[in-house]
C-alpha cells in the first residue's frame, strides 16, 4: 500500500490522546456497524490506556445493530464533561444535524477535535477539528483505528478486534465489495490470529437481522413498488412517510430490498428515496461492479460517500422534482463511463 499521508497526524493524536483523560466519541445521525464498532473499539483501547470514555449518538443505536456488544453503552445524552472530542465515520456536518440542531456542536467546537472517516466525496467539512484524516482507500473506519493502533503502539485486544472485524466485515459487507483490498484480508487474518472469532460474530449478526413475516411480506410489495427507468439501467422506490412510520424502525428498507434490485438484469444503479411528510429525504444510492457513480450522484444533490454506496440527506425537497433530477443525473453520470 503507498505510504498513507495520516502518518505525520498519528503523532498529532498521540500528543492529544496522552495529553487529556475525558475522552467523547461521536457518531453521526446515520449510525452503522462501522460507526458503533470504532466508536467500541477505541472505548476498549482508550479504557486500557487509563482514559475515562463517553459515546455519544444522536438518535438510539437500531437494532440490527445489537449484535455488536456494547452497543448499549452509547448514549444519546450528550455529556457535560469532556476534553478531547473524537468523531467517527463521519467528517460533513450535514450528518450531524440532530446535535447541531440541540446547540450541542457548540461545546464541541471550544474542544479539541479529531475526525476518523474514510468517505471520499465530502460536502459540509467539520473544519474545526485539529486533525481530519478521511481515508478514502481503506475499507471502514474500524481499519484506520487499527492502522493508527499499530503506528502508535496501542493495545489491540480480543475485545477491540472484535470491533474492528465487525466494522470492517461491516462496511465491507462481509469482504465482498470493492472496499476490500489486499490489505483489509491480510488484517483479518491478523484479528483471526489474535483470536478474534468471525463465524461467531457472522452468526450473531444474521440471528439480529432476522426479518419477521410481516417484512418479508412487505418485501414484495417494495418489489412491486421498484419502477425502472432507461432500459431498465437506472431502479427507483420512492417510501413515503406511512412506509417509514411503518417499518422503517423494524427492518431497514435498504438492506431489506437493494441488494435484491442490483441483481435485476442491466441494472446498474438502485435508488431508495425516504420522503419524509415535513419535505424532508433521504436517497441511498448502490451501484453495480464497472458503474461506480454512486459518490459522484450524491455529490450533486449535496451529498456524500463511496463510488459504489452512497448517501442524500435534502431539506424542503419537492420529491417529485428531486426523483426526476437524480434519475436524469444518473443516466448523464452512466453515459460519461
Ligand atoms: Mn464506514
Amino acid at each position: 500500500m503507498n505510504q498513507l499521508n495520516y502518518i505525520s497526524d498519528s503523532k498529532i493524536i498521540d500528543d492529544l490522546v496522552n495529553k487529556y483523560t475525558n475522552i467523547l466519541i461521536i457518531q453521526a445521525d446515520n449510525p452503522d456497524a462501522d460507526s458503533l464498532a470504532s466508536s467500541l473499539a477505541l472505548e476498549e483501547i482508550f479504557t486500557k490506556l487509563n482514559k475515562s470514555v463517553y459515546q455519544y449518538c444522536a438518535v438510539v443505536m437500531p437494532e440490527y445493530l445489537h449484535y455488536i456488544d456494547g452497543w448499549d453503552r452509547v448514549s444519546t445524552d450528550f455529556p457535560s464533561n469532556f476534553e478531547l472530542v473524537i468523531f467517527v465515520d463521519v467528517s460533513t456536518y450535514t450528518l450531524l444535524e440532530k446535535m447541531i440542531s440541540y446547540q450541542y456542536i457548540q461545546r464541541v467546537k471550544v474542544k479539541p477535535t479529531i475526525v476518523l472517516d474514510h468517505h471520499k466525496e465530502v460536502k459540509n467539512k467539520i473544519d474545526f477539528a485539529k486533525v481530519i484524516i478521511n481515508q478514502d482507500q481503506l475499507s471502514s473506519t474500524g481499519e484506520l483505528i487499527y492502522r493508527i493502533a499499530a503506528d502508535l503502539n496501542w493495545p489491540i485486544n480480543i475485545q477491540s478486534g472484535t470491533a474492528i472485524m465487525a466494522s470492517i466485515l461491516g462496511d465491507t459487507q462481509g469482504l465482498s465489495n470493492q472496499l476490500t483490498k489486499p490489505e483489509t484480508y491480510r488484517l483479518i487474518a491478523d484479528l483471526i490470529d489474535l483470536g478474534v472469532d468471525r463465524l461467531q460474530l457472522d452468526e450473531k449478526r444474521k440471528q439480529y437481522s432476522l426479518m419477521p413475516i410481516e417484512i418479508f411480506r412487505y418485501k414484495s410489495e417494495l418489489i412491486n413498488r421498484t419502477e425502472f427507468f432507461y432500459d431498465n439501467s437506472i431502479a427507483l422506490i420512492c417510501l413515503n412517510q406511512n412506509d417509514i412510520s411503518k417499518y422503517s424502525s423494524k427492518y431497514n428498507q435498504g438492506p431489506l430490498i437493494q441488494s435484491d434490485i442490483l441483481q435485476v438484469k442491466n441494472v446498474k444503479v438502485s435508488i431508495i428515496i425516504k420522503a419524509y411528510k415535513d419535505r424532508h429525504l433521504t436517497a441511498s444510492i448502490r451501484c453495480n461492479y464497472n458503474y461506480a457513480i454512486a459518490a459522484n450522484l450524491a455529490v450533486e444533490f449535496g451529498g456524500g460517500g463511496h463510488a459504489y454506496a452512497s448517501g442524500i440527506n435534502l431539506k424542503n425537497i419537492n420529491v417529485n422534482e428531486f426523483k426526476k433530477n437524480i434519475i436524469e443525473k444518473a443516466y448523464q453520470l452512466l453515459n460519461k463511463l
